[in-house]
């Protein structure tokens, strides 16, 4: 008999978390019908991190990265802009700080996006794609989400035309798991501007990165199957354990077969 289990509704709640993840497995899995042509399929693990500055993010990245790594996985840790000698090129002149470009050459919102888009498509077709085609886990620092968030919400060109063209760019690549992180602008700004390598977009203002949080925050809610909201003014410890405990479902189902390189104690 099919039992049922009622689950938190609370999207911050782990078990709703774990849940959800299972089902974004269950359903990449299933990907194609039996009339129709499976799409290929690649052997990796596609995993981004998203959200406003300051929201502790990339730390995050960084430590999921090493207990892969430490679990026996072969593990590439990237960044969006950037990733490849080109896109990281491409990221300086992205996010070189406004007071160096301002009198001269302010970025308009479609070279914004060209130049994201120039960096990706590097990134995917010399990266991304090999390395998820050998069967590597990719932790990767932002990606298209991003371009949705800031360019779309933020910038107010429209998302329609990003998507198509963010498609275009990753050649189809769409993570198979995010991690949005999310916390108020005030604190993430304060955060943010107390570091050393402030850049072009960390001096946009309040406003603009009130529209990037909700900007987010919908496309997580259009994409609840694949994108988890992690609630990022907590502790560093209990954000990591949050990782894990919603990552280790999908290393159970989907990876154990891709498992590369097994580490001896
Ligand atoms: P990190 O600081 O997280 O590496 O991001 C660099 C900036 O690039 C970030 N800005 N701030 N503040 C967001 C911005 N960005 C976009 O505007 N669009 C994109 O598509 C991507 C990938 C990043």
């Amino acid at each position: 008999m099919l039992q049922t289990r009622r689950i938190s509704c609370n999207p911050f709640s782990c078990e709703y978390q774990r849940v959800r993840l299972r089902c974004a497995v269950a359903s990449r899995s299933s990907q194609g019908t039996p009339s129709g042509p499976r799409r290929p399929r690649r052997k990796g693990l596609f995993i981004t991190f998203e959200g406003i500055e300051g929201s502790g993010k990339s730390t995050q990245a960084q430590a999921l990265a090493q207990y892969l790594r430490d679990k026996g996985f072969e593990v590439i840790e990237t960044r969006e802009p950037g990733g490849t000698p080109v896109a990281e090129h491409i990221r300086e002149v992205f996010l070189r700080p406004t007071r160096e470009l301002r009198s001269v050459d302010p970025l308009v919102p479609e070279c914004e996006v060209a130049l994201i888009l120039a960096a990706r498509s590097q990134h995917v077709a010399d990266q991304l794609l090999p390395a998820l085609k050998q069967g590597a886990v990719i932790v990767c620092d932002r990606f298209s989400d991003s371009t949705l968030a800031y360019q779309g919400f933020g910038r107010g060109l429209p998302l329609r035309e990003l998507r198509s063209l963010t498609r275009w760019a990753a050649k189809g690549l769409t993570p198979d798991v995010t991690f949005l992180f999310d916390l108020p602008v005030s604190q993430g700004l304060r955060r943010r501007l107390n570091s050393t390598d402030v850049n072009r977009l960390d001096h946009e203002t309040v406003a603009f990165h009130q529209r990037v949080r909700k900007g987010f925050l919908s496309l997580a809610q259009q994409a609840p199957r694949r994108i988890h909201t992690i609630h990022a003014a907590r502790s560093a410890q209990a954000i990591a354990q949050e990782l894990i405990t919603l990552i280790n479902p999908l290393l159970e189902q989907g990876l154990k077969a891709r498992r590369l390189t097994v580490k001896h104690s």
